[in-house]
């Protein structure tokens, strides 16, 4: 039954309960413990988190039974930036009418206290309207503009009449200076025939602007698209890619055998760039994204050379269950000037979680996981030499 209570006692109680979720700090999930990274017992930013101006209307007169007119459903793949000592992320809004859009929301700590700002990002349009934007990618790129790349969708112009779902995807491009006024550019132009997961590579290399692309032939399938993909253009005012090539290809019975998707731009360390990915594999019930690394040339980051065996971050524990299950992704971290890493990753589709971690163990985890050997028997090689190498074994 509902409850009875005045219009007043709705909007406190409200207001109270939205006020001690931004108020409610984390702290470490001892139960996880594998030393690379640390858990946090809260997700960061939820669907509740969203201001409750953007979801109910406070006019007694207009709504009497002060009910939610405009739900928020999801609150996930976040870009992230440090702006002005504060972790800023740039979050995927879901409505319930199932249109994302970009909000920003900030916080001293990153690792809670996260609040919206006041109203969600205004994009502007592309020539062709987008029917849905998400998964933007933030970077701070050496020529002085913060660039947000994210997938535009539309409805695909080819879809035989009757056919509501076939979709096209690319990539739309906005930047800005302040974070407030976003200016929008051409979506990148590639060979292929769809585009999702693409990223600016934050340092231009030989004077030219590298991106990170993932082509594919349908909406959600890679097809032949063989993975994780680059390439370069002149200029991000009209960015083409003439010449697109495959660096990190998805393959037979690993976490990337469908299909995997460069996660946020990589983090330079002293021993080469650092990738966050997302891997892609089917299963009985379902797509099954996970995380992994791995390691590029500092010189020439389109080649790869570390790549640990298996998942870095899967869905664990209540992580497991979303509008999505098992679906972890991850398009946002942030390296802070003590080398810590906040690595924002969302779990089910539906909220966000932050890990913790640093440089040194990132490398170490990259450069010292062993590669997959590909066959059950190498493995238990591996493991059997692990064993062997133990201290007075
Ligand atoms: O539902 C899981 C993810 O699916 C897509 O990623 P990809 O293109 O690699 O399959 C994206 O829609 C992403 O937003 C979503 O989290």
């Amino acid at each position: 039954m509902f409850k009875v209570e005045s219009f007043e006692t709705r909007a406190a109680r409200l207001r109270s309960k939205h006020e001690n979720l931004l108020k409610r700090r984390n702290s470490v999930d001892e139960r996880w413990d594998n030393g690379v990274y640390l858990r946090f017992l809260n997700p960061v930013v939820t669907a509740d988190h969203a201001p409750l101006e953007w979801r109910y209307d406070f006019d007694q007169s207009r709504n009497p039974f002060l009910l939610e007119r405009q739900g928020v459903n999801a609150a996930f793949n976040a870009g992230a930036i440090l702006c002005n000592g504060k972790i800023v992320l740039a979050v995927r809004m879901e409505g319930n009418d199932r249109k994302s859009f970009f909000a920003l929301a900030e916080s001293e700590t990153g690792i809670d206290g996260f609040v919206f700002r006041q109203k969600p990002l205004v994009i502007p349009s592309a020539e062709r309207l987008d029917t849905n934007v998400y998964d933007m990618r933030l970077v701070k790129h050496e020529d002085g503009w913060v660039y947000g790349l994210f997938c535009t969708e539309r409805k695909d112009p080819n879809a035989p009449e009757g056919d509501t779902s076939m979709a096209e995807a690319q990539c739309g491009i906005v930047r800005t200076k302040d974070l407030e006024h976003w200016e929008r550019l051409p979506d990148l132009v590639t060979p292929s025939p769809q585009q999702r997961n693409v990223v600016l590579h934050p340092e231009f290399i030989d004077g030219r602007y590298m991106l990170y692309t993932r082509p594919q032939d349908g909406f959600i399938d890679a097809g032949s698209g063989g993975g994780i993909g680059y390439g370069f253009c002149d200029s991000m005012c009209a960015a083409v890619i003439h010449d697109e090539r495959v660096m990190e290809r998805r393959v037979y019975h690993t976490v990337k055998e469908v299909k995997n998707g460069q996660g946020p731009a990589p983090i330079k360390t002293s021993k080469g760039w650092l990738h966050l990915a997302h891997g892609v594999r089917n299963t009985a019930t379902g797509l099954r994204y996970v995380l992994y690394i791995f390691m590029t040339d500092l010189v020439e980051p389109w080649k790869v050379i570390h790549s640990p065996a298996g998942h870095f971050i899967a869905a664990w524990e209540d992580e497991r269950v979303g509008d999505l299950c098992n679906i972890t992704f991850a398009n946002g971290w942030v390296k802070q000037a003590d080398d810590s890493v906040l690595i924002y990753y969302a779990s089910g589709d539906t909220r966000t979680h932050v890990a913790y971690s640093t440089i040194d163990r990132l490398v170490d985890y990259c450069v010292n996981t062993p590669e997959d050997p590909f066959y059950s028997a190498e493995c238990v090689a591996q493991r059997i030499s692990l064993i062997d190498a133990q201290p007075g074994s």
